[in-house]
């Protein structure tokens, strides 16, 4: 029996200032001429998109300490929240597509905006739990998860009190009980710590190997929510799969999740029939050769088609 056409956003994300290289604010326009929306259409849902957001430029946008474009990433994630608020609120799916993954500081507080008890799943090579103060690079999108958990601190260095609260508008939605890692495989030290002593759920790469993708997608949802009630939110970095899979992204890293690991993962979580938001982000079309973005964004449309229910007999 099928189930009636349920509503889908895709809200475009096209920004590329939590990190230093050009391009990955292509991503969604390549993700759009490959067929995104008519992709999603052919299966139970009705998409409606939603338009790419505008990242006006902000004028002396210095470093804060060693964090960069401080300024330019809080307001354009702000902006980010407020569209995913209102998406999350009055469709059935949100999917937010990047970008680098700074945006899903206004995606997961979007989200959590509407369905605050939803669990997130983060499919991603690197934790991005580092506080400003501990990222060793200054790039904000290896930073969204800690200003999310609320354990970020007033940027140090800053000229003023109003500065040094550039992200204090972040609302600390999430729990750390409503948090799962999956594909980790270089996590910085100050994150390493902070898995451990909060005793947050992740699986890396080691665990995937351990005992297969099945059973991790199936502990990683056991451990958060094991009565399966609660929505689920995706947040996927294709830099989770292996570069010879997805080879155009900024950081990519090798020994990720094939490209059936990487599909089954989101069937699985379609499987649940909870999905209510996903992000793809940090697909960059203009590093590695035409061929590699191609690749790239093939597999980026794989996992958003497997994510609502393709594949799903
Ligand atoms: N952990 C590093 C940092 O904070 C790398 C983050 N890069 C990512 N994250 N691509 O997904 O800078
Ligand atoms: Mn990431
Ligand atoms: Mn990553
Ligand atoms: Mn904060």
């Amino acid at each position: 029996i099928s189930q009636k056409s349920r509503s889908l956003t895709v809200i475009s994300a096209p920004f590329s200032g939590g990190q230093g290289k050009p391009g990955v604010d292509d991503g969604p326009q390549h993700l759009l001429d490959m067929g995104l929306v008519e992709q999603i259409g052919r299966l139970d849902w009705t998409p409606k998109f939603a338009g790419h957001l505008q990242f006006p430029a902000v004028k002396n946008d210095t470093n804060i300490g060693h964090v960069k474009n401080p300024r330019y990433v809080s307001q354009s994630t702000k902006n980010i929240y407020e569209a995913v608020k209102k998406a999350s609120t009055s469709s059935d799916f949100t999917l937010t597509i990047g970008g680098d993954h700074s945006i899903a500081i206004g995606t997961v507080a979007g989200v959590q905006a509407a369905h605050p008890d939803a669990i997130v799943l983060w499919i991603d090579a690197h934790a991005d739990l580092n506080t400003p103060a501990a990222s060793s690079s200054g790039n904000l999108h290896g930073c969204p998860v800690a200003f999310l958990l609320g354990a970020d601190e007033p940027l140090a260095n800053a000229a003023s009190k109003e500065e040094a609260d550039l992200f204090g508008w972040v609302p600390h939605c999430l729990d750390d009980s409503q948090l799962g890692y999956i594909g980790l495989r270089d996590v910085d030290a100050f994150e390493k710590q902070y898995i451990r002593e909060h005793k947050i759920a992740a699986f890396s790469m080691h665990h995937v190997d351990k005992y297969g993708i099945a059973s991790v997608v199936e502990q990683a949802i056991n451990k958060l929510d094991p009565e399966h009630k609660r929505p689920i939110h995706l947040s996927f970095d294709v830099d989770a799969i292996d570069p010879v899979y997805a080879p155009s992204t900024g950081t990519p890293v090798r020994g990720g999740l094939t490209w059936r690991e990487a599909c089954y993962l989101c069937e699985a979580v379609a499987e649940t029939g909870r999905l209510v938001a996903m992000d793809l982000v940090e697909c960059n079309p203009h590093l590695e050769d035409a061929k590699a973005a191609r690749e790239t964004i093939a597999m980026g449309l794989s996992l958003v088609r497997c994510a609502l229910g393709e594949t799903l007999l």
